[in-house]
């Protein structure tokens, strides 16, 4: 039986998703799409798990669409990708973002097209020194999506995000911490284990609250400060009333570590 295109890993409460067609730098396709569908609906069900680490297997982290997938054959109707991202991509940046888990995601390599939005989408990014993001879509006349043109002004300003959208050059990973692209870049070598330590913090975190920050500060984009002071007041409200916040208040009271239960 050939390998699962994407694995999934349990380990002291982090699901550890890797996308693994190392061969097509870990281009998306649809058993790609159905089986990461399949690994984000098992991390989410599961109270255990209460932290998300995403990554690929090989040399790459993952060049977007497989092209192969999504040829025009010459005289025939042009796919609608409309509809490829209304039913893949979309729904998998929404979850991602909507998810009441963090997620860390370590880009172990070049990180193309929708396989670098769909890194931006995860909450705390690190990359490899050798990893790279490249915004593809230009190079063969399309747009960014995933939420690229959403991302990317937003992460590194207008003049960046153009530069980066319109010319489609690589980006290096120190570049991209520089910019404020992603949280950090780190040596090859440490990558893995710095995302795990990462992930693993944040599985012992509480992780009622931290779904809470998650929402606060997506709203935060389309709200003024009104609007997200009275939504602060909301969330506070729900995370006041969680189990975490009475043994965080209490473990610093006793001068100890807390025991946060995500509850
Ligand atoms: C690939 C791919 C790939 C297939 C490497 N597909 N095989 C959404 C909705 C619907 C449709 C359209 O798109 C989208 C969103 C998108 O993601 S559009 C953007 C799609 N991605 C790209 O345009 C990136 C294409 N890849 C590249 O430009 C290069 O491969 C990069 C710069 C990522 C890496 O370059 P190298 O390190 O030089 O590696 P390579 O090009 O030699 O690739 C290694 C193998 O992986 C190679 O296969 P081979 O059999 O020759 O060894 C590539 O053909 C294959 N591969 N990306 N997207």
């Amino acid at each position: 039986m050939s390998e699962a295109v994407v694995l999934l890993a349990r380990d002291r409460g982090v699901a550890e998703i890797t996308l693994n067609r190392p061969d097509k730098l870990n281009a998306f396709n649809e058993e790609m799409h159905r089986e990461l569908r399949r690994c984000l609906d098992a991390a989410e069900a599961d109270p255990e798990l209460r932290a998300v680490l995403l990554t690929g297997a090989g040399r790459g982290f993952c060049a977007g669409q497989d092209l192969g997938d999504r040829t025009v054959a010459e005289g025939a109707e042009p796919p609608d990708l409309g509809h490829t991202l209304e039913t893949l991509y979309n729904p998998l940046i929404r979850r991602l973002r909507r998810l009441e888990k963090p997620v860390v995601c370590a880009v172990n390599g070049v990180a193309a097209g929708a396989g670098a939005n769909l890194a931006l989408a995860c909450d705390i990014v690190l990359a490899a020194r050798s990893a790279s993001f490249i915004q593809a879509f230009c190079r063969i006349g399309l747009v960014p999506d995933s939420g690229g043109t959403w991302f990317l002004p937003r992460l590194v300003g207008d003049a960046r995000a153009r530069g980066l959208a319109l010319l489609g050059e690589k980006l290096s990973a120190e570049e991209a911490a520089a910019w404020g692209l992603i949280w950090r870049a780190v040596p090859d070598e440490a990558l893995l284990d710095e995302a795990r330590g990462l992930a693993r913090r944040l599985a012992e975190a509480p992780t009622r609250g931290l779904a809470l920050v998650k929402r606060a500060l997506d709203a935060s984009w389309a709200n003024d400060l009104d609007a997200q002071l009275d939504l602060e007041r909301d969330l506070q409200r729900v995370a006041g009333r969680t189990e975490d916040y009475r043994e965080g208040v209490r473990a610093f009271l006793e001068k100890r570590p807390p025991r946060f239960r995500g509850r």
